[in-house]
């Protein structure tokens, strides 16, 4: 069986970047086997926060989002693994930190949907287009297999 790897785009909001959980937000996801292949921290410009968050264009909480996500640094990361775009988001919790289920980064960290601490795209498509905005392809090291071949391939062993 052939187990694919997908990429994904992962932030860490402002709020999580101040609170000082960005280690504890990358080890969530390391200690899943998934391999940061990019990462940086950034202040978010006008033009990367309205391309991010385009689909959200005239909803009521869009002003405050935009000011949110520009509101201090980010630290901006690329994940790879089988099946990373829902897995991060499994390890994420969901939108809302009340309904997030424990363990989870969202329900563990966070108390209210306005500042929910980390972001993760929500499929395939949307991280291609996510990791676009953020990272170069050569600000990108996907070629690291050792993971890979402990995580993911040696499930294939008889
Ligand atoms: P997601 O981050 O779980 O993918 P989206 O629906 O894409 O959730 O919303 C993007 C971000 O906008 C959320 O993470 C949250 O910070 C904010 N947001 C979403 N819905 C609301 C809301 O109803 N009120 C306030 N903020 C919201
Ligand atoms: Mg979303």
């Amino acid at each position: 069986m052939q187990h694919t790897e997908e990429r994904t785009f992962i932030a860490v909001k402002p709020d999580g970047v101040q609170r000082g959980l960005i280690g504890g937000i990358i080890n969530r996801f390391e200690k899943k086997g998934f391999k940061v292949v990019g990462l940086k921290m950034i202040q978010v410009s006008d033009e990367q926060a309205k391309a991010h968050y385009a689909e959200h264009e005239g909803k009521p909480f869009y002003p405050r989002l935009l000011r949110y996500i520009q509101s201090g640094p980010i630290v901006a990361m690329v994940i790879q693994g089988y099946n990373a775009v829902a897995g991060a988001r499994h390890i994420m919790g969901s939108t809302d930190p009340n309904k997030a289920e424990v363990g989870t980064i969202r329900a563990d960290y966070a108390q209210v949907m306005e500042y929910n601490i980390v972001h993760g795209s929500d499929s395939v498509e949307s991280a291609e287009r996510e990791i676009k905005i953020y990272f170069n392809e050569n600000e990108l090291f996907p070629q690291g297999k050792c993971m890979s071949e402990l995580v993911i391939e040696s499930l294939d062993a008889d």
